[in-house]
């Protein structure tokens, strides 16, 4: 059961209470240091964010998907380094056990996971396969109870701070039915890490190559105990993960829009505020209007989310999240570009955080699934109907 409307308007006020005083005013030493001081993942731990999404049963606190994400609008205002560090807890990393996991799965990985204890991983995307999730090329062959793992993961977030991998591997024959999603510890002998990826922005985050060389693991982590259902496992932690990531865009824009507004006010030019002249104000009407209508599609979503069968795929439902991630992450791409704009010189001055929300914006439209994969997912909808 999800927290009562009362409950979350005061998990709610806690977590503006600590963007406002303890993440915003961190995002500099973020920026610099490219990490999260350890003290802040602490408060992170203590407060439950780790455990947002996971059932109370387990530790957690369990929003509801439209609760979720009204929170990650909020984390979507302060450097998106912040949730990063428990996200994949939150989303792609757990949300695979819960949905398909075995009942000694869940009650064995879940509640670390909500506490925080252990930080888990999501490793689909390979060197050679990205886009074209099901043609992956680990391999994992059966030795008596236990698969060896071989092969190289990608681009993986949260790899130097996991303690598991959600990870996907072919137990089978080609194609998507031949995939198996595993949990495997990340102290496993033959598992090592890359070095850190050195990214456009988003700095604070944390992804490396996750290299796997004849890694056994029990079959008994084989999530849901059946293999060859790990690609549709990640579909359906991808769709939900693609709905987080909308309300996640929402929160930049927002952001952006008011910075955008308060430097617009502040700025003077031929003795006026910018902000008072109409091609300005053009700008912030159309992010504004596009913030509106992006929102809007989220909650829509999130409420269709809630109301399906939960942990099982709903075409229609699956589609709207594509639109809300093709729309969303499109949408604070325009909104940034016209921030920076509205801020002239200084826009692109790192002083201003119109910089740094520009490039960290990038990512959004690239990961769980690029713009065009969206459309794709959306058009084949379409055309099957
Ligand atoms: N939920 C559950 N099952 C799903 C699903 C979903 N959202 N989407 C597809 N499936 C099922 C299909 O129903 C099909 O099952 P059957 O074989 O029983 O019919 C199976 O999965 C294969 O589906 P499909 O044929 O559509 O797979 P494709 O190989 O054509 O891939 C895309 C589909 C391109 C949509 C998929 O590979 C994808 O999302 N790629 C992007 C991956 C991504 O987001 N990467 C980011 C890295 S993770 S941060």
């Amino acid at each position: 059961m999800a927290p009562d409307t009362e409950s979350f308007d005061l998990l709610l006020t806690a977590v503006q209470r600590f963007i406002a005083e303890r993440l915003v005013p961190a995002e500099n030493t973020v920026e610099e240091a490219d990490d999260v001081p350890a003290v802040i993942v602490e408060e992170m731990k203590r407060m439950g964010l780790f455990g947002l999404s996971i059932p109370e049963e387990y530790g957690g606190i369990g929003l509801s998907m439209r609760q979720e994400c009204r929170i990650a609008f909020e984390l979507g205002q302060t450097s998106l380094a912040f949730r990063s560090v428990f996200g994949t807890n939150v989303g792609i990393g757990s949300q695979g056990i819960l949905m398909d996991g075995t009942p000694e799965q869940k009650r064995k990985f879940l509640p670390r996971v909500a506490s925080g204890e252990l930080v888990m991983s999501f490793a689909l995307t390979e060197p050679d396969v990205g886009s074209d999730a099901s043609a992956l090329q680990t391999r994992a062959e059966i030795d008596g109870g236990f698969y060896v793992l071989s092969g190289t993961k990608r681009f993986i977030t949260n790899a130097p701070r996991a303690g598991a991998f959600t990870l996907m591997a072919r137990t089978g024959g080609p194609g998507a039915g031949g995939i198996s999603a595993f949990i495997v510890p990340a102290n496993s002998p033959g598992i090592s890490l890359g070095k850190p990826d050195k990214k456009m922005g988003q700095r604070g985050t944390k992804t490396c190559d996750v290299v796997l060389e004849q890694v056994r693991v029990p079959a008994a982590n084989i999530i849901g105990g059946v293999p060859g259902v790990g690609f549709k496992t990640a579909m359906k932690v991808l769709d939900r993960g693609r709905l987080h990531l909308s309300a996640l865009a929402c929160g930049v824009a927002q952001r952006v829009l008011n910075e955008s507004v308060a430097y617009a006010r502040e700025r003077r030019q031929f003795g006026e505020r910018i902000g008072d002249f109409q091609l300005v104000q053009a700008m912030l009407a159309d992010s504004q209007a596009e913030l509106y209508a992006g929102w809007s599609m989220v909650q829509d979503c999130a409420q269709r989310y809630d109301a399906k069968s939960p942990g099982l795929f709903n075409a229609d439902v699956s589609m709207r999240a594509s639109c809300a991630k093709l729309f969303c992450t499109e949408m604070a791409g325009r909104v940034a570009d016209r921030g920076v704009q509205v801020h002239g010189g200084a826009g692109y001055i790192s002083e201003y955080k119109v910089e740094r929300l520009y490039r960290d914006v990038r990512l959004l439209r690239l990961y769980e699934g690029t713009t065009q994969i969206q459309q794709l997912i959306i058009g084949r909808h379409l055309m099957r109907e």
